[in-house]
């Protein structure tokens, strides 16, 4: 310490260290009725993915019964659901999107 002569004068930088958000993940679950078309589309439209993406994770949750379109902050992946949710109510398509924490 100051007092005791291990005093080197050499200035350290406070360094606070920040919180990493708590990440989710945005899970779509198959069903018998929604058209592969309309889900590509909405992977394409909403989790920004190309189409070969979009068209192996739809492939994915076809075979598999549930997928990951994409890993969010609670905020974002709710919006998502949301809009996910809305767009297939309006079309008439069953599809079911929902949260899982990381
Ligand atoms: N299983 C649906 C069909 O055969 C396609 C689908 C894929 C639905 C992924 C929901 C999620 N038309």
């Amino acid at each position: 310490g100051s007092q005791d002569g291990t005093n080197t004068g050499v200035v350290v930088k406070a360094r606070p260290r920040t919180r990493k958000p708590a990440m989710y993940k945005v899970l779509m679950l198959n069903d018998d009725y929604t058209p592969m078309e309309f889900v590509v589309h909405v992977l394409e439209r909403f989790f920004q993915k190309n189409r070969e993406e979009a068209t192996r994770i739809m492939l994915h949750v076809h075979r598999r019964g549930v997928g990951v379109c994409g890993v969010y902050t609670y905020e974002v992946a709710e919006t998502k659901v949301t809009q996910v949710m809305d767009l297939a109510r309006q079309n008439q398509h069953p599809l079911q999107c929902t949260i899982e924490k990381e």
